[in-house]
């Protein structure tokens, strides 16, 4: 036990200028828990790393790629880069989230967006190897991509439940964690990157992994023990103002307009609200999940469901999207989105979900695209509205039959 005086301790937070040649260095403040076993997983990763010395790999991840993913992959690149290997950080879907969008920007976060047209000319053959973070490839368009041209699956780390069996050369999927960045950090502790508060990099990734690890453990309030270790050792590297920037990243005006339809549409029956918000573009789809964010925070609602169409213009491609929020422990988003909307003549669910969250997507087949008139373009949002209510309100309330005027 390391005895430390009450002067010490404090330190750290006196508002008293420190002086720099006795101040301690922030990493010997005290030394922080690790267990054996993850020591040991972060050797086994070295050992792998140092195989596959002067590779290049891709590192996918999902196709809307959160803070947690995006910020585990940066520090895994920053951990590879030591043995000469080169990684490219991809994504197929979008940015939609202003968070996430400021994240990238001001932490200068190196991912980019591989489009599954623009992945398919590229030669993939120039990689050794992929990285699956935060994700098992499931979630991701550019799987069938990179395995159809046989690049094997070097590394996986996720904390969601196992997938698919992949054979990877290293895999640490670990459930019960609330976040793939208390992995990765526990990895940068057991010092398979030194970090360095000189380092602006060093002090940038440390911060997107503080920022992943609070979004998803609801702002630490879902966190466990080893989800707080983790933060406790990012403490000492991060920036709380880049933070604070990245979460005051403002809402643009037509996410503001999303968000206010939705309060004028919503419907509320039996602790659901439900809402319909019209169109919307490609570029503010994830105005749907702040929507519903928003709407769960009313008084006698435990659950908010909110959907629209989401008109791509370059594209001409027309999708009714939706996500659903519950405060609601015992329902399972899951299993109550394939409830509602069933799945297609291929045996595709239109929506799921993991916990307290879900979402949906439905192709409006030979009605997508093209709206002539205004006139159209109501009759046509207004079939959808009263279809998906219609599906929605059998489940909330199935004896009342409100919609279903058959
Ligand atoms: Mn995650």
């Amino acid at each position: 036990m390391v005895n430390k005086s009450v002067g010490e301790s404090n330190d750290r937070q006196s508002p008293v200028p420190i002086d720099e040649e006795t101040a301690t260095p922030p990493a010997q403040v005290a030394q922080l828990w690790l267990s054996p076993e993850i020591s040991e997983k972060a050797k086994q990763l070295q050992q792998v790393l140092e195989r596959h010395r002067g590779d290049r790999q891709l590192v996918v991840l999902q196709d809307f790629p959160d803070p947690d993913a995006m910020s585990c992959a940066w520090a895994y690149k920053l951990i590879a880069a030591q043995y000469d290997i080169e990684c490219e950080i991809i994504y197929a879907g979008a940015l939609s989230h202003q968070e996430n969008i400021a994240l990238v920007k001001l932490a200068g976060l190196p991912v980019q967006r591989w489009p599954v047209d623009i992945a398919k000319t590229k030669d993939l053959s120039e990689y050794h190897g992929c990285v699956l973070i935060d994700n098992q490839g499931t979630t991701s368009q550019l799987t069938t991509l990179v395995k159809a041209s046989e690049i094997p699956i070097v590394v996986i780390i996720d904390h969601h439940s196992l997938q698919e069996e992949l054979n990877a050369e290293f895999a640490d999927i670990r459930p019960h964690i609330r976040a793939t960045a208390t992995i990765l950090s526990q990895y940068l502790q057991a010092n398979l990157l030194t970090l360095d508060t000189n380092n602006t990099d060093h002090v940038k990734c440390a911060t997107a992994l503080m920022h992943g690890l609070r979004a998803d453990t609801a702002q630490l309030r879902q966190a466990q023990e080893e989800d707080f270790l983790a933060a406790a050792f990012l403490s000492r590297y991060y920036d709380p103002q880049l933070i604070t920037s990245v979460l005051q990243a403002s809402r643009s005006k037509r996410v503001m307009d999303v968000i206010e339809r939705s309060l004028k549409n919503r419907i509320v029956q039996n602790s659901f609200c439900i809402a319909g918000v019209g169109y919307l573009r490609y570029d503010d789809r994830d105005a749907i999940p702040q929507a519903a964010d928003f709407l769960v925070t009313e008084e006698n609602v435990h659950t908010a469901v909110v959907y629209g169409i989401v008109h791509d213009e370059d594209e001409d491609i027309e999708l009714v999207t939706g996500s659903l929020r519950t405060n609601k422990l015992t329902l399972d988003p899951d299993e109550f989105l394939k409830e509602a909307f069933g799945q297609d003549s291929h045996g595709r669910f239109f929506g799921g979900g993991r916990s307290q969250a879900g979402g949906f997507e439905i192709p409006m087949g030979f009605l997508s695209g093209t709206n002539e008139s205004k006139e159209y373009a109501k009759m046509k949002w207004e079939v959808f509205d009263i279809q998906i209510k219609q599906k929605l309100l059998k489940l909330v309330s199935p004896k009342d039959d409100i919609m279903t005027a058959d």
